[in-house]
């Protein structure tokens, strides 16, 4: 990979940092997020909810103080704009979501969007440059809220949202997606219409800058993270076993249609098939983070005769993701007729695996060594609204944060310091990409 501490021949890279009253300002913005979004355990800004809203209106309240100009589109994003020396140019953007997990942590997400404002803020204070630069604050990359389908906002920029999305049920089941869109004010018809609201020729680049989630950045002890691809996934929100309820005591083994057992079975057979492909070398995780029984009728008397679970697994690979679908078909197939059960896998949502520009990585590897930022380069086991952009033909990269206790929990931590170097490092690079003039960066 280019090493030259360049940018298309560019020799010198443009020096980026942050001045304490902007440091301290992130500071200030994420801690009103974090104010306005407790739940009493953690943090809950819900999908194209009121909570998710409020922290939208914070943001674009700072946003009007800086003196940027700002814009909603018909996903109800918001857009932060900084214009360049030559507006027609295609723009540098960055950005990332704005909604948790329920119950979930403070920096997924929004450390992203106030690096974004952050970066902006020094930008337009160091002056001269040549392309625009934005900050998208997008909704619903999550997808703890709506049971499967994620990036609704970042795919809407790209037309990208189907009829399965709108008609999505609310974890509250009361509601669909397209009902909660409508609340906050967002065009329903064009966002149905599939015209994308955002030309992929209009960026330039796209780099977003995202806490890393997971534990390399710690063991590794540095505090950024250079990304070369996100994993895809595959979810089933909802897989149910239909077996045979009976009495506990007077049902022998040989008669039973257990749904739980059925279900266990199942997951045994997959959780062998998954670490043998980690065997022969393949990238895939799978988790089924939900699992319940029939809360009206289940009983410790009673032979389980339905069971319902999540099901979802991710690799970088399509490929894998496609083969493990077909594993997990055949050996539902095998336990139904093995335990006189059946299996309903309902409608997978399936999210593709993308890979981050040479280009962009090489830029953040250059602003990495410039700065004199100790960096890990790697992968991105999470989703990220940049796989979005990258698939939309964007040329994308991905700044980590080192985070402690992981993420999408009450306890996700993030040393301000930090976040601080990685937003210097974001900076840099759209800072040198937005001096650079050529036509492909
Ligand atoms: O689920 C994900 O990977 C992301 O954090 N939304
Ligand atoms: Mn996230
Ligand atoms: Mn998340």
């Amino acid at each position: 990979m280019d090493q030259s501490p360049s940018l298309n021949g560019q020799d010198i890279l443009p020096n980026f940092s942050l001045s304490d009253p902007v440091r301290q300002l992130s500071i200030d913005i994420l801690s009103r997020l974090q104010e306005a979004s407790f739940d009493g355990v953690g943090v809950s800004r819900e999908t194209y909810g009121a909570s998710e809203t409020a922290a939208f209106e914070l943001l674009e309240s700072y946003a009007l103080e800086a003196g940027f100009d700002v814009e909603w589109d018909a996903a109800r994003n918001l857009i932060i704009r900084l214009s360049g020396d030559n507006p027609e140019l295609a723009a540098v953007a960055t950005g990332s979501h704005l909604d948790s997990v329920p119950e979930g942590g403070n920096y997924d997400g929004a450390a992203g969007v106030i690096a974004g404002l952050a970066v902006l803020i020094a930008a337009k204070e160091a002056g001269n440059r040549q392309r625009s630069m934005e900050v998208y604050a997008l909704r619903g990359e999550e997808s703890a809220w709506f049971g499967g389908p994620c990036y609704f906002g970042s795919r809407a920029l790209f037309g990208k949202l189907t009829t399965d999305d709108f008609n999505s049920p609310h974890r509250d089941g009361k509601k669909t997606l397209e009902d909660c869109m409508r609340s906050t004010g967002a065009d329903v018809e064009k966002l149905k219409s599939g015209i994308p609201l955002l030309d992929p020729a209009h960026l330039a680049c796209w780099l977003e800058l995202h806490i890393e989630q997971g534990p390399i950045l710690i063991a590794r002890d540095k505090p950024v993270g250079v990304v070369t691809g996100i994993r895809g996934n595959h979810r089933h929100r909802r897989v149910t076993c239909f077996g045979q309820a009976a009495h506990s005591g007077a049902v022998p083994r040989w008669l039973r249609h257990d749904a739980v057992l059925a279900m266990a079975d199942l997951m045994v057979r997959i959780d062998e098939h998954w670490r043998v492909l980690l065997e022969w070398g393949e990238d895939l995780v799978v988790t089924t983070g939900i699992v319940e029984t029939n809360a009206n009728e289940h009983a410790v008397s009673r032979v389980p005769g339905e069971v319902s679970f999540a099901l979802e697994y991710r690799s970088q690979d399509l490929k894998t993701l496609q083969s493990f679908e077909a594993l997990v078909q055949s050996e539902c197939d095998q336990v139904a007729e093995k335990r006189g059960v059946r299996f309903d896998l309902g409608v997978p949502a399936l999210t593709q695996p993308a890979t981050m520009a040479p280009k962009m990585i090489a830029l953040l590897q250059s602003v990495c060594e410039s700065q004199s930022v100790p960096h890990e380069v790697m992968a991105s086991g999470a989703g990220h609204d940049s796989s979005v952009f990258s698939n939309a033909g964007v040329p994308s990269g991905m700044v980590f944060v080192r985070n402690d206790k992981g993420s999408h929990n009450p306890n996700e931590a993030m040393e301000y310091s930090d976040f601080f170097q990685a937003t210097e490092v974001l900076g840099g690079a759209m800072l040198a990409a937005a001096s650079n003039q050529a036509e492909d960066l």
